[in-house]
């Protein structure tokens, strides 16, 4: 990765900062890696929280002992690394700058970071996500409205996959490339540049228990893929769910397939269930670098303009001709 990453400066794509910050991030994923790949040795399984109260997120949700441990090695590592002017976590209510007496540097960094955490318990793929923007010029101190900066200003984004092989997936804007992570020597080398996502697929990968939820446009788009070759969309169609976005999105960019978590009755007061800042985001540049497209339904989701630093939105992404397709129906629809 760090040779991939100095190729990148010679040829102009990437500068000293964004090379550097992107190191330490991955240096913090080779952390957490160890961390949950002890698994129960590590005595880090379970809820957080103490005296048998479960400890909350700001996003109202349980928090997990590796969720914590997470958040804490990716706050140090990067609050030191000296390229950075704030952070943001979806773990923690507002960003944190960087302070005086810390180095400082011109980026901000957001982080989702153990993403479907519900999954580590049962020993089943999970991952950290994130996002880099630029910090705004003149700002020193940036607070959390100067992360609301819409997914087509990122510079860079990224997610680690912690599953049978640790693997860090990158775009600076140029392509999205793999990296896994040879554990011997401690080191991500790159094992797949360029990832290319098949327009066209017979896969999609949603929640179905949430059906009787979802919109009209999800009903009818759905309801067409489950005839399969017997329906308008005239061939048949395939179903995975992980449960862990890092690793329903790492399929999608190896083999292709739609992604999906709509707008649905359960979580439209808040706009929907995942993060625009700490995944839709992300996950959208990596896959349109990949090729592919990400939608919100109704709108490109790297054009959203952002709201709050939690804001949740619908998401479709992955193959390009498929999630034209997706949001067909919801045009069709409205
Ligand atoms: P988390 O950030 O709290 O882990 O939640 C996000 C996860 C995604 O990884 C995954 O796609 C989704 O939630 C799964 O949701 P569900 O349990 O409703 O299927
Ligand atoms: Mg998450």
């Amino acid at each position: 990765m760090t040779r991939h990453l100095l190729e990148e400066q010679r040829a102009g794509r990437i500068n000293a900062d964004l090379r550097l910050l992107i190191e330490v991030v991955a240096r913090a994923c080779k952390s957490i890696s160890i961390a949950v790949g002890k698994g129960a040795l590590g005595g880090v399984l379970g809820d957080a929280g103490s005296d048998g109260e479960a400890s909350i997120n700001v996003q109202g949700e349980a928090q997990k002992k590796l969720d914590v441990l997470s958040n804490e090695i990716l706050m140090e590592a990067n609050a030191w690394g000296g390229h950075l002017a704030g952070l943001a976590s979806e773990e923690m209510d507002h960003s944190v700058p960087i302070s005086d007496a810390q180095p400082r540097g011109n980026y901000l960094l957001l982080f989702d970071p153990l993403d479907g955490s519900s999954n580590i318990d049962v020993n089943i793929s999970v991952g950290t996500i994130f996002s880099v923007l630029r910090c705004p010029d003149g700002v020193t101190t940036p607070g959390d409205e100067h992360f609301l900066q819409p997914g087509t200003a990122q510079v860079a984004a990224g997610y680690c996959t912690y599953g049978p092989s640790t693997m860090l997936v990158l775009t600076i804007g140029h392509g999205t490339h793999a990296f896994t992570l040879d554990r011997e020597i401690g080191s991500f080398v790159l094992t797949q540049r360029g990832m290319t996502i098949p327009e066209e697929t017979r896969e999609f990968a949603v929640n179905m228990s949430n059906q009787r939820f979802w919109e009209a446009p999800m009903q009818a788009y759905v309801g067409d893929l489950l005839q399969g070759r017997e329906g308008p969309r005239g061939k048949d169609f395939n179903m995975r769910w992980v449960a862990s976005m890092v690793a329903d999105v790492h399929r999608i960019l190896t083999r292709g397939g739609i992604f999906s978590y709509p707008l649905d009755s359960k979580c439209a007061a808040k706009g929907g269930k995942l993060r625009l800042m700490y995944e839709a985001n992300p996950m959208s540049l990596l896959v349109e670098q990949a090729g592919g497209a990400a939608s919100t339904g109704r709108q490109r989701m790297l054009e959203v303009r952002p709201t709050g630093l939690h804001q949740r939105v619908p998401v479709f992404l992955g193959s390009r001709a498929e999630v034209e397709a997706a949001v067909r129906y919801h045009h069709e629809h409205d």
